[in-house]
């Protein structure tokens, strides 16, 4: 009865690290998947984490199931470390805060709140977004539109079309946003930018729907990279965001993160909040408790939410070091012929070359480099001593 099941396609991001798997070749270099590597081109497993590793031990946690809606602790810091915890949305209790699967758990059952609540809406996604924002939404049966993001020709934001696309959507659209470090392209909106972008979407009556994948990884800072969503949570706006530990704890398989839920009043945030836990609950239940743990004892105590922040300037710093280096190895090598500054204008773990398909198969064919084919890099898995050999391999690849 199962061979009428045909093949799936390959997650054209996932599926570049079994290709890379694969090969042989002892140059070879994965840059596919966003995941930071040390110097050594190593994961990385944050100190802080094995602190906080080694108290739970200490104290003996035991694994009992969690509350549908997650560890009171971990919702209490997630929602302040996103939205200030001075900030007058968390202290009139206007937030609804479900831990669940990372990034893309609360992405899905955000989607599958607004297919339940708001049928008729549709959501804007920016062209290009990371891949599996249309799958999300196509799989919760969410119709979705894009909105102009990225100009080729500038290689920065077409935010003029952004505007345009955004004011054309039909009122009560939701509009998906990147807070800090835009994947694909590293190309975020400036603070002037986001409040123009606020004024829309609150005059057009759409609903903000933020996921923020890369707080602190971005520009180092979590206040900073929390900034676009402060922007619009402080004009009293309702909207949603969904938050993942993944790149800044390096919690990438503990999947933890959270959807949080802005309302009017407290008494919203209540019912929003019951009807998340009855999506989840037949979905997977309840959340996992470790990494939950985890970021309840390093956010919530001062030494070591002092030590995270260090430790995440390190990592974001690392990229900034083989950006520059990427930079200067392509300056040099290309004559100065191209101007190749967009790549250190552009933010977080990643870089959109502009390569084009035949020229990123180029990269994975000839050089054995390992990328998306949409040409996007992960400098998160590059070191400083490769710098020189993906310049050279990014030059061939650009002018044949
Ligand atoms: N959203 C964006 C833009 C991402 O880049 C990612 C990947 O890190 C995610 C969401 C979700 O990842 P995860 O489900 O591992 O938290
Ligand atoms: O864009 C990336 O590389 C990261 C990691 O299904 C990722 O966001 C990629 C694909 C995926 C889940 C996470």
């Amino acid at each position: 009865r199962f061979e009428g099941v045909s093949m799936a396609p390959p997650d054209p991001i996932l599926g570049v690290s079994e290709a890379f798997r694969a090969d042989t070749s002892d140059v070879k270099l994965n840059l596919g998947v966003g995941a930071y590597r040390t110097e050594e081109l190593q994961p990385y497993v944050l100190n802080v984490v094995k602190k906080a590793e080694n108290l739970m031990l200490e104290r003996g946690e035991n694994k009992e199931y969690l509350p549908i809606e997650g560890l009171a602790a971990f919702n209490k810091v997630t929602a302040e470390l996103l939205f200030g915890a001075d900030s007058p949305v968390i202290q009139q209790g206007r937030v609804a805060t479900v831990q669940s699967l990372s990034g893309t758990g609360s992405l899905r059952l955000a989607a599958a709140f607004i297919q339940r609540y708001f049928p008729d809406a549709k959501v804007l996604i920016s062209s290009p977004s990371w891949g599996n924002h249309k799958n999300i939404f196509n799989d919760a049966r969410v119709p979705w539109a894009e909105y102009r993001y990225y100009d080729p020709r500038t290689v920065g934001l077409d935010f003029e079309g952004m505007l345009e696309d955004i004011e054309a959507a039909q009122d009560g659209s939701f509009i998906l946003l990147h807070g800090c470090a835009h994947n694909p392209t590293g190309i975020d909106p400036t603070p002037e930018q986001w409040a123009k972008i606020a004024d829309l979407i609150e005059e057009k009556n759409h609903i903000p729907f933020f996921d923020v994948a890369y707080q602190g990884f971005a520009s180092g800072s979590l206040d900073a990279d929390a900034s676009s969503v402060r922007t619009f949570a402080s004009r009293g706006l309702e909207l949603f965001v969904a938050q993942s530990y993944s790149k800044n704890l390096g919690l990438y398989s503990e999947r933890i993160g959270a959807i949080n839920v802005v309302c009017s009043s407290p008494d919203a945030a209540a019912r929003v909040k019951s009807q998340l836990k009855r999506i989840a609950r037949p979905m997977y239940s309840n959340p996992p408790v470790h990494g939950a743990r985890i970021v309840a004892n390093v956010v919530g105590d001062p030494n070591l939410f002092n030590e995270w922040k260090q430790e995440m300037e390190l990592m974001a710093g690392r990229i900034k070091n083989v950006r520059k280096r990427l930079f200067d190895n392509l300056s040099e090598k290309d004559n100065n012929e191209k101007d190749w500054s967009f790549i250190l204008r552009q933010i977080g773990m990643f870089s959109y070359t502009g390569l084009n398909k035949a020229q990123s198969d180029n990269m994975t064919d000839k050089w054995h480099v390992y990328m998306t084919k949409d040409g996007r890099i992960s400098l998160a898995g590059l070191s400083l001593a490769k710098c020189e050999y993906l310049a050279q391999a990014i030059i061939d690849s650009f002018y044949k």
